[in-house]
């Protein structure tokens, strides 16, 4: 049953990133005008123009991917933040097709809520498991390291994705961008739709959350130059990464801060919250942030009914895709985790390991991508 929804997933997969490149797409579609990670800015980043055929049935006339020598067979172990985000589930896709590419058997676990604790308990259960990989998007940067260190000491190959534990806890980050091009990104679009003076306020995830905290520092830092004088960040509300949580806590912005100009949301759960409160309530504020396409697409659009003028992101599939050929790479010993490693992360190509801001080190996805009225048609049917 485990294996029909696994290969289900993939299908869909296949279906729905034909579609989708984006310089960072995990698919054997022909790429179009992919951004390049060294070279693209997150704001010139180009939406690709691509063919939307669907091709489930040509992805299963093409050629079954070698396995790789030394994986086959383990079990690599995914554990997301929590049920219940589309994100998530994304993510889980495309670790799920890494995985299986390679003839490895997938394990998913997905907390009930986006807590340390629930982790904690469910990387215990994968020790006991004797699990070969475990790759966590981490709800906390520490508090993990002794359920972590505990799966290390078993010689459990661990990594973090999406959201990082400490370098002790971790031997590798696979991140989905460099944290300034996306602090740098949220705060040139906030800039921007504040038109350069004014209130603004963050809607996080959850307060322990490293991804999203180290991107608020980030833009913290950016706000620091003279340039952004004017611009005033009033609040980080924690919405959690709840649905309702992070609605109240939109209406909580609204009404103690009347003068707010921009809600800026580095999560895919506060963005599609915000933006519906923003919608009903008919209200000037502008949003931008971190979206799913998907879940963002009736919120992005240019007249005064649209909360969301554009907003950034990257493939959530490809996030896990790359995850799971980091954990074959860990597990088949092709890499340490140390800079400068390389491995082949199936159809994304050649991926080097480098220094990562927290003194460990990670592997990059590729630049953000913007997505705004001209491309999100295209993108909500891709993820
Ligand atoms: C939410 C999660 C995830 C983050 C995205 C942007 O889905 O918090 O970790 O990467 O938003």
């Amino acid at each position: 049953m485990k294996k029909l929804i696994s290969i289900l997933l993939i299908l869909s997969l296949f279906g729905a990133a034909v579609a989708c490149d984006g310089g960072t797409t995990s698919t054997t579609a022909a790429p179009t005008e992919a951004p390049s990670a060294t070279e693209a800015p997150a704001e010139e980043t180009e939406a690709p123009v691509e063919e939307t055929e669907a091709p489930a049935e040509e992805t299963e006339a093409e050629e079954e991917p070698e396995a790789e020598g030394g994986v086959e067979g383990k079990t690599f172990a995914l554990l997301v933040k929590s049920a219940g985000n589309p994100y998530n589930e994304k993510e889980a896709e495309g670790f799920t097709k890494a995985v299986e590419e390679f003839g490895g058997e997938v394990i998913v676990r997905q907390p009930e809520k986006a807590t340390a604790e629930d982790q904690i308990t469910m990387i215990g259960e994968l020790v006991a498991q004797r699990v070969d990989a475990i790759a966590v998007a981490g709800n906390d940067f520490d508090a993990l390291q002794p359920a972590l260190t505990q799966a290390m000491d078993a010689g459990i190959k661990v990594l973090s994705l999406d959201s990082a534990v400490n370098p002790e806890s971790r031997a590798v980050h696979v991140n989905q961008a460099g944290t300034e091009l996306i602090g740098q990104a949220l705060v040139d679009a906030v800039f921007d739709l504040t038109g350069g003076e004014g209130q603004f306020a963050i809607l996080s995830a959850t307060s322990q959350a490293s991804n999203q905290n180290a991107w608020i520092a980030s833009m913290n830092a950016i706000l620091e130059d003279e340039q952004y004088a004017d611009i005033e960040m009033v609040e980080v509300a924690y919405g959690d990464d709840e649905y309702q949580k992070s609605v109240d806590q939109t209406q909580a912005l609204l009404k103690n801060y009347p003068d707010l100009k921009v809600i800026c949301a580095p999560t895919t759960v506060g963005m599609m919250a915000a933006g519906k409160v923003l919608k009903d309530e008919g209200s000037a504020v502008k949003l931008t942030g971190l979206g799913l396409p998907s879940e963002m697409a009736e919120y992005i659009g240019e007249g005064d009914e649209f909360p969301c003028p554009y907003m950034y992101l990257w493939n959530p599939i490809d996030i896990g895709y790359l995850a799971g050929y980091t954990a074959a790479a860990l597990v088949d010993g092709t890499i340490t985790g140390a800079v400068d490693d390389t491995f082949t992360a199936g159809d994304l190509g050649e991926y080097t390991i480098v220094e990562a801001g927290d003194e460990g080190t990670e592997v990059i996805l590729g630049p953000p991508f913007r997505f705004d009225p001209s491309n999100i048609e295209e993108w909500k049917e891709v993820y």
